[in-house]
């Protein structure tokens, strides 16, 4: 399909800006494994604090790439499956409010203004400026919703009858998540963060702001999944030279997640004394409810896959598994969606582990939890993120793909580095490694008195996988900028591969409504929520003053 040039340029600085910043992510990510394996015993290093570095690392892997991504894609996907683009004015304004909304948040953290991590949980306290970016980058991600339903009520006037292609299906559920969960943290920071902030409150609610935090946060955490998943679903078994097993599997997942992806956020919050058991419990086994559309796609998405590899002419039980295009670069996604896929077989079990509320208390906050996280968010969300970025990028542009044999290698040497990270953090958190710590300052300095020699295997094998995913991600930044610097060899068109359905059910009109989902949406919603706030609202106790992340004494006191 051919698009404008507005189109394109939009497409492009969504996608180069935050594949540029990942420089500066990564590089924290590799000081992270340094710090933490007692490489370096100071708090800076090239004059950027730890914390300051663990902020950058969080807030522009997580937040940046993945927002601006989803947008991005967002915008492919409705162009490409409606042969219409969004408004191009309403494109632009989300781009600038997102950029802007970055420019500022860089700023305070980069001056070190907000070495507050990716959660800015209070009482540490940033920058105005930091909270207005956060809020800026967020309102720019809204935008495109409002288009994208005009666009498909427009279309679904004229297709009464037909299914709402799964990847238009998913996108507008992913940002109909995210555009109900942002509304509990824009709360969080234009009213409680903000005021307190530029010096208009003196103290603040440290535990309504992680609940309304955690409200958003879990869901964030299948706004970056989604879009992943609409690539697994849509785009991997054409890749692989199969079909998808169920396309009613995928609706049904994808309405799943519209239902359970954020009462939830109280699983990140099982130690915190202000939230009563009865609470905890409910969210708990809500949790081991979003996890069934995760199951639903394991099957449906090896199913397909099975598929391809018998297409392919595969013999046996496990045959299949070899005959599925692994190292042919001309269908690099598969390697890097696979990739994915594997490393989310580790993060998925060890999300269920940190879902229990007995097992909980020996992991939380400690170092199995990046070891958790990583194999999600580092896994099939990154992998997705930079394999479709560098796709759409060489489609539309015409340009084909900088040093392809090294660009099909790069996702497994990726898994090969996390799965020792991953591994080693696992290990060390099971025995009591704390999570964002700099521990070469004290546990890991042999010099200390608190010094823990069994935290040296621990630590070293994380910073074993830090190094050869910091190779990985830099070969990748060499092939995508390397791409972006070649000449076009032909007309640059959108285009994304569809994958044929082998059980292309009936239109099962309850899985091509949003109504009913809605409702139902709200109605878990203010189950899980309302009792949770109100043991907020009654068991949170002083407000909290400022206190720095290095220091454990309150900056200023608190007022009753
Ligand atoms: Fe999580 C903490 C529970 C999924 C990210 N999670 C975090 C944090 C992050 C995060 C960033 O209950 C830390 C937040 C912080 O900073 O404090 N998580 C879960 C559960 C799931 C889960 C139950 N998490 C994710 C995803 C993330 C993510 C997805 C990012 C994208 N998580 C928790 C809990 C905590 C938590 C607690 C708080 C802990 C605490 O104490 O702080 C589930 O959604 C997981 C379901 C997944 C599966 C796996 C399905 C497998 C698939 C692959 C199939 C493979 C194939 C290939 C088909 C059931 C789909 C086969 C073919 C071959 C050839 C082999």
């Amino acid at each position: 399909m051919q698009v404008s040039k507005s189109f394109k340029q939009v497409i492009f600085l969504e996608l180069a800006i935050p594949v540029a910043l990942l420089i500066i992510g990564i590089y924290h990510g590799l000081m992270q494994t340094i710090y933490r394996a007692g490489v370096l015993h100071q708090t800076s290093f090239a004059k950027l604090d730890y914390y300051q570095g663990l902020t950058l690392h969080g807030v522009i892997n997580a937040l940046v790439l993945t927002t601006f991504f989803a947008v991005a894609f967002g915008h492919v996907t409705m162009a490409f499956y409606f042969k219409k683009e969004p408004n191009r004015k309403l494109m632009w304004l989300s781009f600038w409010l997102m950029l802007s909304g970055v420019l500022m948040a860089a700023w305070a953290m980069l001056a070190g203004k907000a070495s507050v991590l990716y959660t800015f949980y209070p009482p540490l306290k940033a920058h105005p400026l930091f909270y207005l970016g956060a809020a800026l980058l967020i309102v720019g991600s809204w935008v495109p919703l409002f288009d994208w339903a005009v666009m498909y009520n427009g279309w679904k006037k004229e297709n009464q009858q037909n299914k709402t292609p799964l990847a238009v299906l998913g996108t507008l559920i992913n940002f109909i998540i995210w555009f109900v969960c942002t509304l509990a943290v824009a709360y969080e920071v234009l009213v409680l963060l903000i005021p307190w902030s530029m010096g208009w409150t003196d103290t603040v609610n440290v535990n309504l702001a992680r609940t309304l935090f955690w409200f958003f946060g879990h869901a964030l955490v299948y706004f970056w999944l989604l879009p992943a998943y609409i690539m697994f679903y849509t785009i991997l078994p054409k890749i692989a030279g199969g079909k998808l097993y169920s396309d009613l599997a995928g609706r049904v997942a994808l309405f799943l997640f519209l239902l359970f992806s954020i009462p939830v956020g109280v699983h990140h919050q099982y130690s915190d004394p202000t939230i009563t058991q009865g609470v905890k419990f409910f969210h708990g086994m809500l949790t081991y409810g979003v996890a069934i559309p995760s199951f639903i796609t394991a099957f449906t998405i090896a199913a397909s896959l099975e598929y391809a590899g018998r297409e392919r002419g595969s013999k046996g039980l496990f045959g299949w598994m070899v005959k599925l295009p692994w190292f042919d670069e001309s269908k690099y996604l598969f390697a890097y969606f696979i990739s994915g896929l594997i490393l989310f077989v580790f993060g998925g079990v060890t999300g269920i582990i940190n879902a229990s509320y007995s097992l909980n208390n020996v992991v939380h906050n400690t170092a199995w939890m990046p070891g958790h996280f990583h194999m999600t968010v580092a896994g099939p969300v990154f992998l997705g993120i930079i394999a479709m970025s560098l796709y759409i990028y060489s489609k539309l542009s015409g340009k084909r793909v900088f040093l392809p044999k090294l660009n099909t290698i790069i996702p497994y040497l990726w898994v090969i580095g996390m799965l020792i990270f991953s591994f080693g953090m696992s290990w060390g958190g099971l025995r009591g490694e704390p999570r964002r710590t700099n521990l070469g300052t004290s546990y890991l300095n042999p010099d200390n008195a608190l010094f823990r020699s069994d935290w040296v295997p621990t630590t070293l094998l994380a910073l074993l996988g830090g190094i050869i995913m910091f190779i990985a991600a830099m070969m990748f930044i060499v092939i995508f900028f390397g791409t972006i610097l070649s000449k076009k060899k032909e007309e640059g068109v959108l285009e994304i591969p569809v994958s044929e359905a082998y059980h292309d059910e009936k239109r099962v009109p309850l899985f091509d409504r949003f109504k009913p989902w809605l409702v139902a949406m709200i109605v878990i919603l203010l189950l899980a929520y309302v009792p949770a706030l109100l043991n907020v609202n009654k068991n949170s106790g002083p407000k909290a003053p400022r206190f720095n992340i290095d220091n454990p004494v309150p900056q200023v006191s608190a007022k009753k």
